[in-house]
């Protein structure tokens, strides 16, 4: 009796054995090789969707093929728990946020089960639990005592919908990361963490993380945005001292600044025209510009306009007077607030200088070509050349000349070379109440305050009022009446809550110890799991959470928690989930729930689909055909266990050398090419699709089989024995629960996760053919195929065998076979 290939009750069975014998369990093991492989933590939203399926099927290959091979490896899964949505359902339909997060935890765990997914749950992380965030509070205390974490009023990114500030990273195009909303600037007070200090290291290091795709790469150091140059200062004649000091990569050009632009904000902007007969028109103008938007002032497409203040500075290599005015598209975050502007060599200075009738002047022209008149230029020449009009520094190159001006700049201590970042500070504090509590007290007589260690942590209050506007928090006064540590004396407690980005910035670290209560986590664990081997997650974290991280790990290190520079080797970015050409979205209406498919083909073909259907960096189509396929792979594969395993259990699988005879040596030879194929697509490549199609082909070789009888054939079924067991450990990292359930039926008692890979031999993949010329008595009468390692028989046999060279033979028995290797046999009657 044939049984029928059921999913769901394998998968059931399956993972209740895995779980009861511990089989994801790991523990730390100095005589092992380690291996962390890691994927993005999810946000407990209810429901797992098909990104994270593919994501953690991914993850789960590569894991337990890395388990297979022998190493001792860490694969934790946890809960990004913090953070808005869980709020909003507070809002909309009163569920506390700490149950709400946790009824989807629950939901989503019992998921992530059914998928057969191998973490070790032990080390499960849930960042909401005040066990995870007072390590979060008290590392935020050491970086305040170092001053890597502080509080200034600065403009920021207000998302009127979330009711919260965002980071400069959660802004894209303008809106908001999360919700879409047009963001707005405000000035507030708010928390930052000083990553600037990092700009370098964190540039520096990218070139060292060669696992990383060039693609993040780039986009960290774009985002990083580093422009060496120099720092001038333009004295003010008109006063006893002081200066105007701008940032330029352009100093080769500073003969052709013709005028001066400042930041509306730019502290010098209104005083210039303080007490003379501009001042009222330039504060309008700065009033007006300060309502426009940021991005839309340095949009190259903009107007740019300004005002001239009345006042001028001193040009110190020209030594001409020069006109300083106030300008929309001068950002005060940037640089000094200042630009030098050179109108022929930078069109926003050229569009300017003829909107108000300024002066413009070449001085620097390019290497070949027509030569640039200053009175008909049409627009600025913004490329490097040879400079004129520049007193000793005529004649140069425009690269040679910014190094002398550098020097000539110290000499005269009229400036320096200066280097600059795009980067922000990271800003931090939200206003909201789903977040972990910023550990801070202010005091009246004693300032700002950080919690002491040992009072930690300080834990969200449960009864808040989620209807209030605002945070909900800072109506709570219970919470926000707190004693200064430092006195002792009453003061209030901070009631900005952090960023669930810095939740997910050492996450990976707190799964090497999860339940450590000492500290961030176990110094010995930490120092034997980290860094992450593997990461893999979504391109969409490129600069925000991969950036963050690779911050948080130097900053433990220069705390001395840790002792390594970057959280993780190598990175893979797996692709979306497309379907009907869109990607896979609630909104979008096209989404296929992980849920019925497990219901009804299993999880065993929703991962086999996922990891087929594309390579793991590829956007990924889903197709409902594609499903089907994988399910009719499976169903293959067991109907031909059905058929075969009373035969095949009366044997061995075949361990030999490659055998003589056929058809076991080109099946035993195709078993050991599978397994080279696929080790190799799996660990060098990881082109998991292909992996997978390899295995397909072995099991249509094996479709063509037939067991023969054991008693007369026993090599023959061996070596079939031997091919379909291989076909099982090398597809169960990716279809785990139906290998396991075909492999025990062999009669094997320990789970595939325990088998070790298998190695391929080197003799049996000889299988390259060669061609040989046949003649009869010397003339050309045929060709034949044989393996280059086929014997002097066998070649024979094969020439005598063919159709044409027998047809010349007419039966005559050979007298002589004369053969030359590499080349032709000739036969001779
Ligand atoms: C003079 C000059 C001449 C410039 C020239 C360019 C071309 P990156 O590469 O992005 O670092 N700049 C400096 N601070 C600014 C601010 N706060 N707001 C707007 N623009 C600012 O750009 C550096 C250049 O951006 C600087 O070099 C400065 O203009 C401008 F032919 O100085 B340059
Ligand atoms: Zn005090």
């Amino acid at each position: 009796m044939h049984r029928k290939y059921n999913p769901q009750e394998v998968e059931e069975k399956w993972q209740a054995i895995w779980e009861q014998k511990n089989l994801f369990r790991v523990f730390e093991n100095p005589a092992m090789p380690k291996y962390y492989l890691l994927e993005m933590f999810p946000y407990p939203s209810g429901n797992l969707h098909m990104g994270h399926v593919r994501n953690y099927s991914i993850g789960d290959v590569l894991a337990r093929y890395r388990r297979m091979r022998g190493w001792n490896v860490l694969h934790p899964m946890g809960w990004d728990a913090f953070g808005m949505p869980a709020e909003n359902a507070a809002i909309s339909s009163g569920v506390h946020p700490a149950h709400y997060t946790e009824q989807n935890i629950q939901r989503m765990k019992r998921q992530l089960r059914r998928m057969g997914f191998s973490y070790d749950w032990a080390r499960e992380v849930n960042t909401s639990r005040p066990e995870y965030y007072r390590w979060e509070q008290a590392l935020f205390i050491q970086m305040f005592k170092k001053g890597l974490a502080y509080k200034k009023e600065s403009e920021v990114n207000w998302c009127p919908r979330c009711q919260t500030v965002l980071a400069n990273e959660q802004v894209e195009g303008g809106r908001c990361w999360r919700c879409e909303e047009e963001v707005e600037l405000r000035d507030l007070e708010q928390w930052f963490f000083r990553i600037t200090a990092y700009a370098e290291e964190l540039l520096e290091y990218c070139d060292r993380l060669s696992g990383w795709p060039e693609r993040v790469l780039t986009m960290q150091r774009n985002w990083i945005g580093k422009s060496a140059g120099a720092r001038i200062r333009f004295p003010l004649p008109d006063r006893e001292h002081g200066a105007i000091e701008v940032f330029t990569t352009r100093q080769d050009t500073v003969y052709g600044a013709t005028f001066m632009s400042l930041a509306p904000e730019h502290p010098l902007a209104m005083d210039l025209a303080r007490g003379t007969d501009r001042e009222q028109e330039v504060s309008a103008f700065i009033q007006r510009v300060r309502q426009q938007d940021k991005r839309k002032r340095i949009a190259a497409d903009d107007e740019k306009e300004g005002i001239f203040t009345g006042a001028h500075c001193l040009n110190p290599f020209s030594g001409r007077r020069i006109p300083i005015f106030v300008a929309n598209f001068v950002l005060m975050e940037y640089g000094t607030g200042a630009v030098m502007a050179v109108p022929a060599h930078d069109q926003r200075d050229f569009d300017f200088a003829k909107r108000y009738g300024l002066p413009i002047q070449v001085v620097v022209q390019p290497k070949s070509g027509e030569i640039l008149q200053s009175r008909s230029l049409h627009a600025a020449f913004a490329e490097d050349g040879v400079l004129v009009g520049s007193g000793p520094f005529d004649g140069l190159e425009s690269d040679v000349a910014r190094d002398r001006m550098n020097r000539f700049l110290e000499e005269k201590d009229m400036g320096k070379a200066a280097v600059q970042y795009r980067l922000r500070d990271w800003c931090i504090s939200r206003q909201r109440y789903w977040g972990a509590p910023i550990p801070i007290v202010y005091c009246d007589r004693c300032g700002i305050q950080p919690v002491d260690e040992g009072d930690l942590p300080v834990t969200l209050p449960f009864d808040v009022d989620f209807q209030m506007k605002g945070s909900p928090l800072a109506a709570h006064n219970e919470f926000v009446h707190a004693r200064c540590p430092n006195c002792r004396g009453t003061a209030r407690r901070e009631t900005d809550t952090m960023d669930t980005f810095v939740e997910s910035s050492w996450y990976f670290e707190r799964y090497a110890s999860a339940d450590y209560q000492q500290g961030l986590f176990d110094p010995e664990k930490v120092h034997y799991w980290m860094p992450v081997e593997q990461y893999i997650g979504g391109i969409e974290h490129a600069v925000l959470h991969l950036l963050y991280s690779r911050f948080f790990t130097k900053v433990l290190r220069d705390l001395g928690h840790v002792k390594f520079d970057e959280p993780f080797s190598n990175l893979l970015t797996q692709g979306m989930v497309i379907k009907d050409g869109a990607k896979m979205s609630k909104s979008k209406g096209n989404v296929v729930d992980p849920d019925d498919m497990v219901e009804r083909y299993g999880a065993d073909t929703t991962r086999l689909f996922t990891l087929f259907a594309a390579p793991p960096e590829r956007d990924l189509d889903w197709s409902d055909l594609g499903v089907e396929g994988s399910f009719r792979f499976l169903q293959r594969i067991w109907r031909l266990a059905e058929d075969w395993r009373e035969s095949l259990l009366q044997v061995e699988a075949y361990e030999g050398p490659p055998p003589a005879e056929e058809p076991a040596g080109s099946l035993y030879r195709k078993v050991h090419e599978t397994v080279r194929r696929v080790t190799r697509d799996i660990e060098e490549r990881q082109h998991l699709n292909t992996a997978v199609s390899s295995v397909m082909e072995l099991v249509n070789a094996l479709y063509l089989a037939q067991p023969p009888d054991p008693r007369q054939r026993p090599l023959e079924c061996a070596v079939l024995r031997k091919a379909l067991e291989t076909t099982l450990v090398l597809l169960s990292p990716f279809a785990p629960h139906l290998t396991d359930e075909i492999w025990e039926s062999m009669g094997h008692r320990i789970p595939l996760l325990q088998v070790p890979w298998p190695s391929y031999r080197e003799d049996a993949l000889q299988r390259e053919q060669i061609v040989l010329v046949v003649q009869v008595n010397g003339k050309v009468r045929g060709k034949i195929e044989v393996p280059a390692a086929a014997s002097e028989e066998e070649i024979q046999s094969v020439a005598l065998e063919d159709e044409k060279v027998k047809r010349f033979l007419a039966g005559k028995a050979p007298r002589r076979i004369v053969h030359v290797p590499q080349r032709l046999v000739n036969i001779v009657v």
